[in-house]
This record gives structure tokens, C-alpha cells and sequence, in this order.
């Protein structure tokens, strides 16, 4: 299925728009409000078109070649029909697999973005293809944004409200057709609130949402933690995963997405192993999925999806979850108040795999734990990765 990176609205088969983007163009500029809405910022165009498919046309459809403005003979830039924002040339051959990151401020959204696209680098590699970035199609420069601070050791700033944050990547051919991924970070004071100053709509049209929290955001597990990592800041009322989640449902609707609930930071579970607790015996236990490596495989040449033992990582998150008082979020997921329970997944990640020293990531590196696993998984429903039968 082909998306607009920005507003995840499905690509129209019946229509195509173009626009002129070049700045020193002598044509007056158009304002386009719902681009706006979407990206929090002025956005305008030049000259404009669009192309109908004509009614008798019978097959796939695709608009005639390049396109030139009139005014200042510029190649003109394809445009998504709804928000009007620009998209790749050729987005009516590619599948794009849109991703929003949710959560209350400080889960690690960000952090995850620039570890998933490490490991991306790699997975894609594997599938005998590349990964690059499409900076025209992105609204964030990724390396400042997301890659920087993991190589500087430097902590992420948070997100800022009100202006998207987006990129794309291309994923170049893998299982015969062209593949993008488009993935969008929200700030958590966005989600937190019960109306954001941009249009957060796009949600209920995400191929999948990986829902972050923070099992800290949970008092007794906060409590019993105190002393064994750096003192973390009390979260209020509206950073409660509870209810960041229920804004996140009221944006989805209507929608279908596929809702990995994260339980994020899960290295300061982790340390539970070895003491005295409640939940400890969970993660002292050597069988767990909860403390083992992501379960990805090689197929034959390439990597594979072990979909017995991601079933198992979702039960044993979702007990785990029980048992930390988390059965709030569980019902919300497997309850909803609108009856439509979403295709989901209980996934347990860690970005950093340890907690961060005031301004600097942790002083022995990073070691991220099961990140790219919601991927995975949207990969896997969309066969861009063949599943594998486990051996048992
Ligand atoms: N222990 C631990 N801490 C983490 C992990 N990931 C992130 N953190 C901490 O959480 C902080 C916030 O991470 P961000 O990625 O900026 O959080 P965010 O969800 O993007 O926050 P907003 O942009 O404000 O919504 C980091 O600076 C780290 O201190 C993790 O895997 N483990
Ligand atoms: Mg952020
Ligand atoms: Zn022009
Ligand atoms: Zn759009």
C-alpha cells in the first residue's frame, strides 16, 4: 500500500498532484493549511496541478511523465492529494510502511528512533538491499535529530510540541517491489494534552504504533527501584501511561493500526533480577523471553520472523504486566471503550540498556535490548520478512 510519509493518507489511484517548489519561482505563493496543520509550520507552494485519471481508463493508472512549471520551468514535485505535501516521484509503484512512535514525555521515543535505524541499517542489509534517507521527504535532519547524540554520548533533547518531527527512509527493493519506510516521532507533551496544536489524525491511518512506557511512570515500581538507579523525576498525572494511551485511542477512531504497548526502559526491570521483590523472580528466571536477545533468524539467505516465540514474548509481557498493576493497560488494549479491539502485541524494549548519567547516555555505551522488534513484527504482516517455524 502506498502512504504520504506525513499524513499516512493512502495514496489516491485516481489522481496525482504536482506542484512547483522552487523558491526563486516568480509565481505567488499558495499557502496549503492542512500541510500546515500537519507540520506545524508554514508551508506554500508555486504553481500547481493536478492530473484526473481519465473515466474510461481501465487498469493501473499512472500520471504522464515529468512535470514542469510554466512560470519558471522547474520540474515540478508530486504531492500528496490530501495534505498536499510533497511525496517521491515514484510512490505509486512502492509500498510504504508508515510508523508513529507514542508516548508521555521522556519514554524514549526519540532515543528508539536512532536505535531502531542502526539496526535497520543492518536488517536491511541482510534482505540484500540498502537503506537510505530521503531528506526531501523527511520534516528532521535524522543525524541531528537521532543519530548525533548516539555517537556524542550526549542525551536527547526533548522533543519540542506543536512542529512534526518525520523522516523516511528508502528501503530499495526487497520481495520485488520498492519499499519506504516512513516514521514519525511525537512529542510527549503533544500526547499528553487533550488537544494538540497539530493534527495528530494521522494515527488511526499508522501501518503500526509503538506505544512506549515507562514501567517507572508506575509507583510501585518506581518505589522499589529508588535506590538502585540514578533518582528519576516523579512523573504527574498527565505523563500516567493510562492516560497518555487513551488520548492515542481517541486519535486512532476509527482506524486499524497494528498497536505495539511497549514496556520501555526495561533494563531497570532487569535489575530486579537480584533482589528482594515481588517481580523479581520474572526476570531472574534464565528461560524468559523478557531477558533474552530479539529472536530474529536467518530463512534460507536472508532473515526471518520466529513468529512462535514473538507470541510467547507478548504473553509473557502481558503477565508481567498483570502482576506490576499494569492490568489498566491491558484493558484498554483488549477492552476498548469503542469495542474495536486492535490487531496488538506486548513488546518488553530497551534503548539505552542502561539509564542515562544526567546529560550523558551511559558511560559504557549503549547496549539496546529487543528495539527493533515492533518492526519486525509490521515487517513481517507486511511479508517483508518471511516467518520461520521455530524448532522446538
Ligand atoms: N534506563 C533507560 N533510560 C532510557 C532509555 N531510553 C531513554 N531513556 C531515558 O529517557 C530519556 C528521554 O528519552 P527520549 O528519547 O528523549 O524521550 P522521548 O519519549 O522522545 O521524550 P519527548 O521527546 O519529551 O516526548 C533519555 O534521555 C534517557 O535518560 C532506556 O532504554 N533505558
Ligand atoms: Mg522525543
Ligand atoms: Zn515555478
Ligand atoms: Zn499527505
Amino acid at each position: 500500500m502506498s502512504k504520504c510519509p506525513l499524513c499516512f493518507s493512502d495514496l489516491d489511484p485516481t489522481r496525482a498532484r504536482f506542484h512547483c517548489a522552487n523558491s526563486e519561482c516568480s509565481e505567488e505563493s499558495t499557502a496549503e493549511p492542512l500541510a500546515e496543520a500537519y507540520l506545524g509550520n508554514k508551508f506554500t507552494v508555486k504553481q500547481h496541478r493536478e492530473e484526473v485519471r481519465p473515466s474510461d481508463f481501465r487498469g493501473t493508472w499512472r500520471p504522464s511523465g515529468d512535470q514542469f512549471c510554466t512560470s519558471c520551468g522547474h520540474e515540478m514535485e508530486r504531492a500528496c492529494t490530501v495534505c498536499r505535501y510533497q511525496i517521491p516521484q515514484d510512490i505509486g509503484e512502492s509500498d510504504v510502511t508508515c510508523v508513529a512512535l507514542a508516548g508521555a514525555r521522556a519514554t524514549g521515543k526519540s532515543v528508539s528512533i536512532g536505535v531502531m535505524r542502526l539496526f535497520l541499517e543492518k536488517l536491511i542489509e541482510e534482505l540484500r538491499s540498502s537503506l537510505n534517507f530521503e531528506q526531501r521527504y523527511s520534516r528532521t535532519d535524522e543525524r541531528e535529530e537521532y543519530i548525533e547524540q548516539i555517537l556524542t554520548g550526549n542525551i536527547y533533547p526533548p522533543t519540542p510540541p506543536g512542529t512534526a518531527r518525520s523522516v523516511m527512509y528508502s528501503l530499495g527493493q526487497i520481495g520485488g517491489k520498492r519499499r519506504y519506510l516512513a516514521i514519525r516521532d511525537i512529542a510527549g507533551e503533544d500526547l499528553e494534552v487533550n488537544s494538540s496544536r497539530i493534527n495528530l489524525s494521522f494515527l488511526g491511518r499508522a501501518d503500526l504504533i509503538i506505544f512506549l512506557f515507562d514501567p517507572l511512570a508506575i509507583r510501585s515500581i518506581r518505589d522499589a527501584l529508588e535506590n538502585l538507579i540514578p533518582p528519576q523525576e516523579r512523573p504527574s498525572a498527565e505523563q500516567e501511561p493510562q492516560r497518555v494511551l487513551q488520548n492515542v485511542l481517541r486519535y486512532i477512531g476509527s482506524g486499524r493500526p497494528h498497536l505495539a504497548v511497549c514496556l520501555a526502559k526495561v533494563d531497570a526491570l532487569q535489575t530486579l533480577a537480584g533482589h528482594n521483590n515481588p517481580i523479581s523472580p520474572v526476570f531472574a528466571n534464565p528461560g524468559t523471553t523478557l531477558v533474552r536477545e530479539s529472536t530474529q533468524r536467518t530463512q534460507g539467505a536472508g532473515p526471518g520472523y520466529d513468529v512462535d516465540a514473538a507470541e510467547l514474548l507478548s504473553e509473557e509481557v502481558r503477565s508481567t504486566l498483570m502482576l506490576l498493576n499494569g492490568t489498566v493497560i491491558v484493558n484498554m488494549v483488549e477492552n476498548p471503550a469503542n469495542k474495536t479491539v486492535l490487531p496488538h502485541r506486548f513488546f518488553a524494549t530497551s534503548a539505552l540498556g542502561d539509564a542515562a548519567n544526567g546529560q550523558v547516555l551511559p558511560p559504557r555505551g549503549i547496549t539496546p535490548f529487543r528495539v527493533l522488534d515492533p518492526l519486525l513484527w509490521i515487517f513481517h504482516k507486511k511479508g517483508i520478512i518471511p516467518a520461520i517455524v521455530s524448532a522446538r
